[in-house]
C-alpha cells in the first residue's frame, strides 16, 4: 500500500533542489518539516512591536538541525561507496552521524571532547552504535585530527566541511519562506562553526534567485539546483544575525580563540570551519555578529520554556537571547518579522537544565490533604 501524504524527509520533499539522482538510495529518518512557532508571550517583554518565530529544529529525529545535513551527507557517502563516516563533534553531529550510519548499515567514528558533551548526546551516539573516541582536547583538536586521518583512512568526513551537509541544511530556509510566504526580515542563529548560518543564506539566496541569476556567490554552490531558477522569486532575503557565546566568540574577536569556554557546550568552538563563508554572509546580508554571556543564554533558555513551553538546549537559546537584546535596543527594527533558530532540543542536556532550574519541587506524604495544600499554596 502507498500512503500518498506520508512525509518521507527533506530530500524527497526538495529533491529538485538537491544534488541527488533519480536512482540515489536515500538515507532518511524523516528529518525536516519542523514547526515554526510564533511566540505569544515573549515579544511583549521586549517593549517593541515585533513578530518573533522560533524554528524548532530540536524536533528533528535525533533532536537537532544536524539531521538535515546528515541525511544528505550519508546519502552521498553511500552513493560513493563509502563504508564508514567520521566526525569531530561537540555532541549533536555525533548523535546524528551515529543514527544515519546505523540506518545505512555503515560505521560511524565520532571524536568528542572528553567530559564536555551533554549526556543526552553521548547516550545517543553510544546507543546508535558509533565508535565513540573521547579525546583529551576540545572540538577544534578533534576537527584537526579528523581532517588529518581522513587523508589516508577509508572514511568520509561528515562535518559541515562536507559540502552536502550545507545543501541539506539550506532546506530550513526553504521551509520558513514557504510557511511565511516571504523571507523574514531578520534570521538569528547561534554560531559555532558557522555552517548553519552559511547554509541558511544559501537557502534564502536560492529562493531569491531570479532566472538562474544567482544573487550571491554562496548560491553558486547550488550548481543550478536553485528552486526558482527560471521561475518566480521571493526576491528578498533576511539580515543574518549570528550570536556566539562570549567565551567562544572568534567572530567577535576577529580571530580564532584557542581555549573556548561556555556552558553552551554545543558551541564551544574556537576555530570555525566556515570562517570565510560566514563573513560573506555577514556582508551580503547586511547582518551582524554579537555575543551573549552564559548568564544571558541560560536566562533565555529558561524564559522560553517558562513563557512559551518550548524547551531547547542552551546553545540554541543564544539566538533568542541575542535577538531580545537587539530588539529592545532597536537594532532589530520595530514592526519586523524575526526568526530565531532553536538548533537543538532541551532534553539533550538535562544536567544543565536541572542545575539552573529554580522551580520548587514540592515533597509531600502520599495523602489527599497534602496534595490539596500543595495546590492551594502554589496556585498562581
Ligand atoms: C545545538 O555537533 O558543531 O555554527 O559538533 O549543536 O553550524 O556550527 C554543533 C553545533 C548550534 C552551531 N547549536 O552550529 C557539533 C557542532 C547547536 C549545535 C550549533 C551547534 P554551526
Amino acid at each position: 500500500m502507498t500512503f500518498r501524504q506520508r512525509y518521507t524527509g527533506l530530500i524527497e520533499r526538495y529533491r529538485d533542489r538537491l544534488p541527488v539522482h533519480d536512482d540515489t538510495r536515500i538515507i532518511s529518518l524523516g528529518e525536516g518539516n519542523t514547526p515554526l512557532i510564533r511566540l505569544h508571550n515573549i515579544p511583549e517583554l521586549t517593549g517593541r512591536d515585533v513578530d518573533i518565530y522560533v524554528k524548532y529544529e530540536g524536533l528533528n529525529p535525533t533532536g537537532s538541525f544536524k539531521d538535515r545535513g546528515m541525511t544528505m551527507a550519508v546519502t552521498k557517502a553511500m552513493e560513493d561507496g563509502s563504508q564508514a563516516i567520521i566526525c569531530a563533534s561537540t555532541g549533536n553531529t555525533s548523535a546524528s552521524a551515529a543514527a544515519y550510519a546505523a540506518r545505512a548499515g555503515i560505521t560511524a567514528f565520532v571524536l568528542i571532547p572528553d567530559g564536555k558533551i551533554a549526556q543526552g548526546k553521548l547516550a545517543q551516539a553510544m546507543m546508535e552504535g558509533a565508535v565513540v573516541i573521547q579525546i583529551k582536547g576540545n572540538f577544534d583538536d578533534g576537527m584537526r585530527l579528523v581532517k588529518e586521518v581522513a587523508q589516508t583512512a577509508p572514511v568520509t568526513i561528515v562535518n559541515s566541511i562536507n559540502p552536502y551537509r550545507l545543501q541539506g541544511q539550506k532546506t530550513a530556509a526553504f521551509e520558513i519562506v514557504e510557511e511565511l510566504g516571504r523571507a523574514p526580515d531578520y534570521h538569528c542563529l547561534p554560531v559555532g562553526n558557522a555552517g548553519n548560518i552559511t547554509a541558511h543564506w544559501i537557502g534564502y539566496s536560492e529562493y531569491a534567485c531570479k532566472d538562474g541569476d544567482h544573487v550571491t556567490d554562496a548560491c553558486t554552490f547550488c550548481k543550478g539546483h536553485c528552486r526558482f531558477a527560471g521561475g518566480p522569486s521571493v526576491g528578498q532575503r533576511p539580515k543574518m544575525v549570528g550570536y556566539q557565546a562570549s567565551g567562544s566568540a572568534p567572530f567577535l574577536r576577529g580571530k580564532i580563540v584557542d581555549d573556548p569556554e561556555t556552558v553552551a557546550t554545543a558551541i564551544r568552538i574556537g576555530h570555525p570551519q566556515s570562517w570565510d563563508q560566514a563573513w560573506t554572509v555577514n556582508k551580503e546580508s547586511g547582518g551582524w555578529f554579537d555575543e551573549c554571556t552564559d548568564e544571558e543564554i541560560l536566562a533565555a533558555q529558561k524564559l522560553l520554556a517558562e513563557k512559551e513551553g518550548v524547551f531547547c538546549e542552551p546553545a540554541s537559546a543564544t539566538s533568542l537571547a541575542g535577538a531580545m537584546r537587539d530588539i529592545k535596543s532597536g537594532k532589530i527594527a520595530e514592526n519586523s518579522t524575526v526568526v530565531c533558530t532553536l538548533t537543538g532540543h532541551g532534553l539533550k542536556d538535562p544536567d544543565t537544565a536541572i542545575a539552573q532550574s529554580t522551580a520548587p519541587v514540592v515533597k509531600i506524604e502520599a495523602n489527599l490533604e497534602q496534595v490539596k495544600k500543595a495546590i492551594l499554596d502554589n496556585l498562581a
